[in-house]
């Protein structure tokens, strides 16, 4: 395999999404899920620039759309295992219709949301997850916005895993990852990502990054953890639905 060089800032927390996705990927691997069954898509944005990291098949999409993209992958090629990529601005502002109308289908796909609170490629303005009051490259005096809350909409929406991670913890991560792609349904891991160059946040989630104990029983507890002050990483909910490609009738798991 060629080595390829990334443009990462150094110390930036795609490296641990990356690193935590390729010993994923090798447990698939070794359960005998060749690398041609698992197809990644990804967004615009620095996250988008994984698709070139990984020696998998892979399509670098338009900003926010990779959710329409893979649910047609699915229909054409309900066998594959489909793996999106996407940021928060590209998943959470450009392509936020999207995410309520694929959580709504339960499309089986797992989505990776590297979540900086930043549109980090293009130098670091507001995204619909930055804190109320953050000052960045485009809200100089603070953000006047209340962030969305993501894991409530997709839960709300009718996503059938709900889990959030964290960059600087690989290992939970990894199993997160995997959890999330042997899951059949649609499901979502919003992955805490410092960006060391425009939201520094490594200090922060150190300090303030709990491990879930226990994933929700019923959708209010999830509720009430997502909506929870502590932030909590691990599998929050999760629940056994027909997907979108079983209503259709295209394919029985
Ligand atoms: C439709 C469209 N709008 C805006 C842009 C410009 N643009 C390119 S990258 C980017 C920011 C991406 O931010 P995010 O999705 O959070 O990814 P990150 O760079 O933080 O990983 C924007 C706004 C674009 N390429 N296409
Ligand atoms: S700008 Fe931020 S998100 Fe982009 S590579 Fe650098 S540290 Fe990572
Ligand atoms: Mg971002």
């Amino acid at each position: 395999m060629k080595s390829i060089k990334t443009t990462w800032c150094p110390g930036c927390g795609n490296f641990g999404i990356l690193r935590a996705f390729i010993n994923v990927i090798e447990k698939l691997n070794k359960e005998g899920i060749e690398k041609g069954k698992i197809v990644v898509s990804s967004g615009i944005g620095c996250h988008g620039k994984i698709s070139d990291y990984l020696d998998l098949p892979s399509f670098h999409v338009i900003h926010g759309r990779v959710l329409p993209f893979l649910t047609g992958l699915k229909l054409a090629n309900p066998e594959l295992k489909a793996v999106g990529f996407v940021g928060d601005g590209d998943q959470y502002n450009e392509g936020i219709e999207h995410l309520i109308h694929a959580a709504k289908r339960n499309v089986d796909l797992a989505l990776f949301v590297h979540n900086n609170g930043v549109f980090g490629l293009t130098t670091g303005q507001m995204t619909a997850t930055t804190p109320r009051g953050k000052k960045t490259r485009s809200t100089p005096k603070g953000n006047p916005e209340y962030p969305i809350n993501p894991l409530l909409l997709a839960l709300s929406s009718g996503a059938t895993f709900i889990a959030r991670g964290y960059a600087g913890d690989m290992k939970q991560l990894e199993e997160l990852m995997y959890d999330a792609i042997k899951h059949i349904g649609f499901a979502i891991v919003d992955i805490l990502q410092p960006c060391v160059s425009f939201n520094n946040t490594w200090e922060f989630y150190n300090k303030n990054v709990e491990k879930l104990e226990k994933e929700a029983s019923d959708i209010k507890e999830a509720i009430d953890i997502i909506l929870s002050e502590k932030i909590y990483t691990g599998i929050i909910y999760r629940i056994r639905k027909d997907t979108f490609e079983e209503s259709l009738g295209i394919l029985k798991y």
